[in-house]
């Protein structure tokens, strides 16, 4: 049996129920009114706040405590213009057939296309990187655990943040995104996950009239009788 880890007292202050609530209900007002956004404004934004975000994602849960994850803030525009033409070149192929009709068909009413522009005028874009394996002290392979699991969650506070910051932000995956390693310097162990676009909405950006699934739809209680 392997050894457990010391332990130290949990900090975790008790809220009573009102405050529960309370804490709840606003964390989800907010929540629900962060959209996806695609038209970004080129004013600059604070690192601060990126670190910060960046930060709130290294607080996920990870499987074995492996934190399998690497961050990349991009805010240099020679990176970010290599980035948008790389991922143009993916995603004029994926447009022009290699999404297929279905695919196609599925996010029609997104008005996407080709041309990543935001790549470009937002301030920051943030690759996200799953570790697909760790190494030693003495370079071995270590092997790691629910990585795509950890790093999805790590990325969901990443997101929350930015919003609660005030940011949009775009959750872009252009494929493949192997071109990210090389531009961020990252080792082959990197498996580019996400390009988070985070900045200030460009005046009057609109997004697409579409909601979220009702409650109903979602939640399904199954509690004593
Ligand atoms: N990566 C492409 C296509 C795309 C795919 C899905 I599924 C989306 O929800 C949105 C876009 C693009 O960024 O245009």
């Amino acid at each position: 049996m392997a050894q457990a880890a010391e332990t130290v007292a949990l900090s975790l202050d008790r809220k009573s129920d009102a405050e529960m609530l309370a804490a709840a209900r606003a964390f989800f007002e907010l929540m629900q009114s962060r959209r996806t956004v695609r038209d970004f404004s080129p004013d600059p934004v604070d690192p601060e706040i990126i670190r910060l975000a960046i930060r709130t994602a290294g607080t996920a849960p990870s499987g074995a405590n492996q934190q399998p994850w690497s961050f990349v803030a991009i805010g240099d525009p020679e990176a970010k213009r290599a980035i948008r033409l790389a991922a143009e070149e993916e995603e004029r192929a994926f447009y022009n057939g290699r999404a297929g009709e279905e695919w196609l068909g599925a996010l029609a009413h997104l008005g996407t296309d080709w041309e990543k522009p935001f790549l470009e005028t937002a301030p920051w874009l943030i690759a996200i990187f799953a570790q697909r394996w760790g190494t030693d002290a003495e370079g071995r392979r270590i092997k790691h655990y629910y990585v795509p699991e950890s790093v999805s969650i790590a990325i969901g506070l990443m997101i929350a943040s930015l919003h609660a910051a005030g940011l949009a932000t775009l959750t872009h995956t252009p494929s493949p995104m192997g071109f990210l390693n090389e531009i961020c310097g990252r080792p082959d162990n990197e498996k580019p996950l996400v390009l988070l676009v985070a900045g200030h909405p460009a005046k009057g950006a609109t997004v697409p009239a579409i909601g979220r699934k009702a409650e109903d739809e979602i939640l399904f209680w199954k509690t004593a009788p």
